[in-house]
């Protein structure tokens, strides 16, 4: 079955972690705006430029720029997707309704993940990023709060959000992924 899916939650709740597991076993697309708005910085390009001072600061870097990124890989690809960390706020959402129409490939499922703030707190200073030092994650799950929460009413008045507890280990949350999915 071709999948076209949606990673949401908050900053460590492990999104990415999830969804490159399951990219790889399913063989999708996996479009992670973090990892290629991180890729753009390392290059040096202009939109990676524009991004650092955003991203060091904890704060969400422009739709526009993010939805060029994405626009331009779907565009670009056949199968089955998996979205990490996009969309972000209601615009992007709204973005990403757009352009899926204009594909013809409609979202199937959001797959929500959910961790307490400590937790995720806790898994963030342990991984060490750049951005992940206390203030920022502290401004970043507020930034999670005020704008990218809101899409998960967004999904659940259409049907598609699955709650996953985020809770334990990389495993046992695989396994939760997987269950959703049946
Ligand atoms: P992202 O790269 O999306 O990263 P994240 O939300 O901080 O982390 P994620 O939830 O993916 O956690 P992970 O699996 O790594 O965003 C970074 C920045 O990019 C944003 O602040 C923003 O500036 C910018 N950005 C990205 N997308 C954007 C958009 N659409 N619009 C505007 N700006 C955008 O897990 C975290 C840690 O926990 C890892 O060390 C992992 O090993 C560990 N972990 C995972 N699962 C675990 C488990 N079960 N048990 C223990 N540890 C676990």
């Amino acid at each position: 079955m071709t999948h076209r899916l949606l990673f949401l939650g908050p900053p460590g709740a492990g999104k990415g972690t999830q969804a490159q597991k399951l990219a790889e076993s399913q063989q999708l697309l996996h479009l992670s705006t973090g990892d290629l708005l991180r890729a753009e910085v390392q290059a040096g390009s202009a939109l990676g430029q524009e991004a650092e001072a955003v991203m060091a600061r904890g704060e969400l870097v422009s739709d526009n720029l993010v939805l060029a990124i994405v626009r331009g890989r779907l565009v670009a690809h056949g199968g089955g997707w998996l979205l990490d960390g996009f969309p972000r706020n209601l615009a992007q959402a709204e973005a990403l309704d757009q352009l899926l129409a204009e594909l013809n490939q409609p979202l199937q499922k959001v797959l929500l993940l959910e961790l307490a703030d400590d937790e995720l707190v806790e898994r963030l200073l342990a991984r060490g990023r750049a951005d992940d030092n206390e203030a920022v994650i502290r401004h970043r799950l507020e930034v999670y709060r005020q704008q990218t929460a809101p899409l998960i009413s967004y999904y659940e008045a259409r049907g598609q959000l699955k709650r996953l507890p985020s809770y334990g280990s990389v495993e046992a949350v695989a396994a939760q992924v997987q269950l959703a999915l049946a």
